[in-house]
C-alpha cells in the first residue's frame, strides 16, 4: 500500500514504521491518521511481521501531537470527523495482536504521546520530551490519553501531567512509569532493535496471546480475565511452536519458532 506520510521498512520479521512529516515535527494530520490505521491493518495481516516498531523521522520529534494548523478552524462536524479518524487509527494500532514498540526519538506531545502509550513498550532517547499540552490549547487528550495514562501510571500522576500540560524529560517520564527505558539518543534504534529481536526469538503466538491476556486484565473482572488466560494458555498447545519450544528444552537446544 502507498502511504503519504509513513515510511515502512520490513526486515527479518520486524517492521519499522516511521511517521514522516519532519517539517511539522511529524504532527498528526488526517492523512497521517489514515496512514497509521491502514498500516496497522496491513501489518497485522502480514504473516512475515512478528514485531512492529513505531518512530518519527528526523532528529527532533517522535510526534509533536495532532496537527494544530488543521484543527485550528475546524467546525464541530469536522472536529467530530477528525476525532473519529484518530480513534480509528489508535484503536487499529492498540488492537494489533503483535507487539508494538514505540521508539520515542524526540518530542512526543499530546496525540503523539497518546500514540506512544497506546504501544506495548516505550523506549525513549535521553533527548526526548513528553507531555500532554492539550489543556494549554483549551482541549484535553482525546485519543484515549485520559484513560491509558491513568491506567499506566495511576490517577494522581496522570492528572498532574494532564492538568498542568507540562512537558517533562524522558527521564522524568521514566520515573513516573510512562517509559520502560531511557537510552542515549544515538543508541535508541540499536536498543529497540535488540528488544525487538529478543521478543522475536520467542514463540510469536505465545507473545500475542500473552498480550491479549494482559490487555484484557484492564477491562475484565478477575474471574473473567482468568478464564481468558486459561483459554489462551490452552490455545498455545494447538501450535507447533509450543511443541518445538518444549522439545528443544528437553533436547537441550535452542528452539526455532516458525509462527505455526
Ligand atoms: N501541529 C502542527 N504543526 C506543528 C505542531 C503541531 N502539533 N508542532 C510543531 N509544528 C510545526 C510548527 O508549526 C513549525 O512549523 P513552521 O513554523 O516551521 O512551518 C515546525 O513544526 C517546527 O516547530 P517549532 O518551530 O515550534 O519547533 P521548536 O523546536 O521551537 O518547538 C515544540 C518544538 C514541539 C515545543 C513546539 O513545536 C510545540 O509546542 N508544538 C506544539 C506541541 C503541542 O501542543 N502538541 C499538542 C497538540 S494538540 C482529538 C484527540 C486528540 C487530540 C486532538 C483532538 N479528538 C479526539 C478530536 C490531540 C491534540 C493534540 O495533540
Amino acid at each position: 500500500m502507498e502511504y503519504k506520510n509513513l515510511i515502512i521498512e520490513i526486515k527479518d520479521g520486524i517492521a519499522i514504521v516511521k511517521v514522516n512529516r519532519p517539517k511539522a515535527l511529524n504532527a498528526l494530520n488526517s492523512e497521517t491518521l489514515d496512514d497509521i490505521k491502514n498500516a496497522a491493518i496491513e501489518l497485522e495481516a502480514n504473516k512475515d511481521v512478528w514485531v512492529v516498531i513505531i518512530t518519527g523521522e528526523g532528529e527532533k520529534a517522535f510526534i509533536a501531537g495532532a496537527d494544530i494548523l488543521e484543527m485550528k478552524d475546524m467546525t464541530a462536524l469536522q472536529g467530530m470527523q477528525f476525532s473519529q479518524r484518530g480513534h480509528e487509527a489508535l484503536s487499529a494500532l492498540e488492537n494489533m495482536s503483535k507487539p508494538v514498540i514505540a521508539a520515542v526519538n524526540g518530542f512526543a506531545l499530546g496525540g503523539g504521546f497518546e500514540v506512544a502509550i497506546a504501544c506495548d513498550i516505550i523506549y525513549a532517547s535521553d533527548k526526548a520530551k513528553v507531555g500532554f499540552p492539550e489543556t494549554t490549547l483549551g482541549i484535553h487528550p482525546g485519543f484515549g490519553g485520559t484513560q491509558r495514562a491513568a491506567k499506566l501510571v495511576g490517577l494522581a500522576k496522570a492528572k498532574e501531567m494532564i492538568f498542568t500540560g507540562k512537558m517533562v524529560s524522558a527521564q522524568e517520564a521514566y520515573e513516573m512509569g510512562f517509559i520502560n527505558k531511557v537510552v542515549p539518543h544515538e543508541d535508541l534504534m540499536k536498543e529497540v532493535m535488540a528488544l525487538a529481536e529478543k521478543i522475536k526469538s520467542n514463540g510469536p503466538f505465545a507473545v500475542r496471546l500473552a498480550k491479549e491476556c494482559i490487555n484484557k486484565s484492564l477491562s475484565l473482572d478477575m474471574d473473567s480475565a482468568l478464564m481468558v488466560e486459561a483459554k489462551d494458555f490452552g490455545l498455545c498447545f494447538a501450535t507447533k511452536d509450543q511443541k518445538e519450544g518444549m522439545t528443544a528444552f528437553v533436547e537441550k537446544r535452542k528452539p526455532t519458532f516458525k509462527g505455526e
